[in-house]
């Protein structure tokens, strides 16, 4: 199958959080194919912290997209993330973008996720990687970003 992840960090060196997190992701269930360039951002709802660095990659894989969550929970984990405030400052997030053309609803996993069709620091990024991507009910990348504001987020 194949999935797109993406992955911000704005904590304790977000390149190197977003690189580890990235090599952690190639193991012997799954194969990374491709990684966009690392995008700055503010966070959002202004919310104070230091600004985040994105990026998404296109994995290949045979886990389930819930023991694909599961192998991303572990990255979190292991990264020292710690579950404050919502929304809060993180050492690395990773988000399932999209799991092939698959919708998903259920009480750990919601595929695609809900919020990156409103976010310059998903969509940005993926549309560099994959520029002819149709999220499944939502529709074209090329449509939903015209929704969007890209100023929002500056290419490393
Ligand atoms: N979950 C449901 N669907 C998914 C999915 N598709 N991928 C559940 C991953 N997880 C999914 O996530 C909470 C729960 O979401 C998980 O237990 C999982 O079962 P979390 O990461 O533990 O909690 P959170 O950080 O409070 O929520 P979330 O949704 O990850 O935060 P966001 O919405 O990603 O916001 N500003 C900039 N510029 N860049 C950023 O990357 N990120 C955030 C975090 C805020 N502001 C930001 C950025
Ligand atoms: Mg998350």
């Amino acid at each position: 199958m194949l999935a797109y992840i993406g992955l911000g960090s704005n904590l304790k060196d977000p390149k190197a959080q977003i690189k580890r997190a990235l090599a952690s992701l190639s193991n012997n269930k799954a194969e990374l194919i491709s990684v966009s360039s690392f995008y700055e951002s503010k966070p959002l709802l202004e919310i104070p912290g230091p600004n985040y660095l994105n990026a998404v990659c296109k994995i290949e894989t045979k886990l389930s997209a819930i023991d694909l969550l599961d192998l991303c929970q572990e990255i979190e984990e292991s990264q020292q993330r710690v579950r404050e405030v919502k929304w809060g400052s993180r050492t690395i997030d990773l988000d399932i973008l999209l799991y092939g053309e698959q919708v998903i609803s259920n009480k750990r996993l919601s595929i695609p996720h809900p919020e990156a069709i409103n976010r310059a620091f998903v969509l940005v990024p993926l549309f560099e990687i994959e520029p002819n991507i149709k999220f499944p009910l939502l529709g074209s990348i090329k449509d939903l970003l015209e929704r969007i504001n890209k100023l929002d987020v500056n290419k490393l």
